[in-house]
């Protein structure tokens, strides 16, 4: 098995992310997806409109910034391209083209995408992982699994997807720590400006910490 530059598999998939001791958030009842942005009409995307969306699986190993590696997930769902083609570039106007992608959780968690890297083929709107539906340590009930990027773009619990026709405003684009714009494995862009070799250390050395704060999130709250 070949991980990217930079990567260490370690075992099971622990609720990573930078929520550490927060416990997930609580998810609406009936929970949709509110997509918008650049579109003619705002889209409300409930669970039954998803499940009328072609599905396909994808098997993928998934790779934390921080430098750790969970191998062999089994994702189900939609891949955003068929999302995007089906229900979105219907809602576009003439002469609009759309550059990047916010995704937004119910936590207020946000990722964003270039456009390109949005619609690659192992691009999908997950609602199952290893046979089951998302538990909520992986991002019930729907998140954005992209894992060719690193974790960080991989938001959970969507709960909307903005289109937008230019870089959004990053409010960390001077911090050392600023998120690389593409966030590709591969070729291990970690960061805007620190080239990945250089935080490696630092980030394995922060591994066991951040799983045992990470562990205590997924506990459930007392009362
Ligand atoms: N909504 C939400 N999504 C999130 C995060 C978060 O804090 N909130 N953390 C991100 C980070 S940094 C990582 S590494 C992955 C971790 O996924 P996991 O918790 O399923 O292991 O989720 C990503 N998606
Ligand atoms: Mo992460």
């Amino acid at each position: 098995m070949t991980l990217p530059p930079g990567q260490r598999a370690i075992d099971g998939f622990p609720r990573f992310g930078t929520h550490l001791h927060h416990p997930p958030p609580q998810i609406p009842a009936d929970p949709v997806i509110e997509l918008g942005g650049a579109l003619t009409e705002p889209l409300t995307l409930t669970e039954s409109d998803r499940a009328q969306l072609p599905r396909r699986e994808l098997a993928a190993d998934f790779h934390c910034v921080a430098g750790w590696s969970a191998t062999d997930l089994l994702w189900e769902g939609t891949t955003f391209e068929t999302l995007y083609r089906l229900r979105v570039e219907p809602l576009l106007a003439p002469g609009v083209s759309i550059t990047h992608i916010v995704f937004q959780g119910f936590d207020g968690y946000r990722s964003v995408a270039v456009f390109e890297d949005a619609m690659a083929d192992d691009v999908l709107i997950a609602d199952r992982l290893d046979g089951q539906p998302l538990t909520s340590d992986h991002g019930a009930p729907v998140r954005l699994v992209s894992p060719s990027q690193y974790g960080f773009v991989n938001t959970k619990h969507l709960c909307r997807i903005e289109f937008h026709t230019s870089a959004p405003p990053d409010p960390d684009r001077f911090s050392p720590l600023a998120a690389h714009p593409r966030a590709r494995v591969w070729a291990e862009e970690r960061h805007r400006y620190l080239p990945g070799r250089v935080v490696r250390p630092i980030y394995h050395r922060l591994i066991s910490p951040i799983r045992a704060l990470s562990a205590r999130g997924s506990r459930k709250p007392p009362g």
